[in-house]
């Protein structure tokens, strides 16, 4: 399988996370994408490929105009307020002061375009987001191209918590949304994306929760409990034309791969039905049992299981990287799955 990657998501090196009442290092952090490239050269995946420069067309395909550009100019306009360090919103559009107008003040448009606080704006932030969607439709197009079944996009930051004019949980652009509407702009007529990360792809939910073009299953640790909090409910399954094409498996704490195994079955079961041109994997290893912010009990042999069971669809599938923070471990799982699947 080939992996595509950019260096350039180093660029993405933010010093500080508030998580659990301190100022803690970033749990998202340069070292876990060294450490799956290094994993991937010596188990010997397959060859690592640099990605095109697809632009912003792509993205501007599935996010808010407005939002693109405040990412783009934020670096500058914090700097030319006279602000300093990482940026935090102080304060937020929350229920009972719902936004009627985007602030013109640096610090408004911040709480706008954010949804929580565990990702601070940084320098690099930009460029290491742009290349980690190049990393994204340039694996894509591998698939699309015929040339391969399946690829490996080894994204940092990560996606699929980046809503259409929101970022957070460490996620900016939504790699995963981003090459779904580009492989439906570019022949396919149906995609599946499977989110098997630790928590709710709330972002890519809400981009595609009207439409029937794009089949959106999530297995995640259930909102109630874990973060994003407020969207992952197995209640939600679509709206409109959407109705009945969004699946969502909140699985409680402690949850055993036994029971998350039953929820991928009824997913690939669905899948299956849909009959997708490409499914896209949003791939989180969070579900490791020794995940420092997590409550799955996945060991190092399920991940090659689920890899294989993913792969028994038969269909073209591209896997995008997500989370995954048990950062000395995040090698052998990530690519665990990707040997399943070739197995
Ligand atoms: C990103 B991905 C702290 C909660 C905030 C945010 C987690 C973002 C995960 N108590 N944590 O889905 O792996
Ligand atoms: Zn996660």
């Amino acid at each position: 399988m080939k992996t595509v990657f950019s260096e350039k998501h180093k660029l993405r090196d933010a010093k500080g996370e508030l998580y659990q009442g301190e100022f803690v290092a970033p749990f998202e952090c340069p070292r876990r994408a060294e450490i799956i490239i290094d994993a991937v050269r010596s188990r010997g995946l397959g060859e690592v490929l640099a990605p095109e420069d697809y632009g912003l067309d792509p993205v501007l395909a599935v996010h808010d105009e407005g939002f693109v550009e405040f990412l783009r100019t934020f670096e500058d306009e914090w700097e030319a307020a006279g602000f300093k360090g990482e940026a935090l919103a102080p304060c937020w559009p929350s229920r009972s002061m719902t936004a009627s107008q985007i602030p013109l003040h640096v610090e408004g448009r911040l709480g706008y375009y954010a949804l929580s606080t565990d990702t601070v704006m940084s320098p690099g932030t930009w460029e290491a987001a742009m290349s980690s969607k190049d990393v994204a439709l340039t694996a894509t197009d591998l698939v699309l191209d015929g040339k391969e079944n399946v690829a490996f996009g080894l994204c940092r930051p990560p996606g699929h918590h980046a809503a259409t004019d929101q970022f957070g949980g460490y996620c900016f652009f939504n790699n995963a949304a981003v090459s779904a509407q580009h492989a439906l702009n570019t022949g396919c007529a149906k995609v599946a994306i499977l989110d098997v990360d630790f928590h709710h792809g709330n972002g890519t939910q809400e981009i595609f929760y009207d439409r029937d073009d794009v089949l959106f299953l999530s297995l995640h640790g259930d909102p109630m409990h874990t973060f994003p909090h407020f969207l992952g409910h197995a209640g939600e399954t679509g709206r409109g034309a959407g109705a009945g094409f969004n699946h969502n498996y909140p699985l409680p704490p402690g949850a055993s791969y036994q029971m998350w195994l039953a929820k991928l079955q009824d997913a690939l079961a669905r899948i299956e039905a849909y009959d997708p041109d490409l499914v896209i994997v949003s791939l989180g290893v969070d579900t490791f049992e020794s995940d420092p912010i997590s409550f799955f009990k996945l060991t190092h042999d399920d991940f090659v299981d689920y890899g294989r069971r993913i792969a028994a669809l038969g269909k073209p599938s591209v896997y995008l990287m997500e989370g995954g923070y048990a950062v000395e471990e995040i090698g052998i799982n990530t690519t665990n799955v990707l040997f399943g699947h070739e197995s």
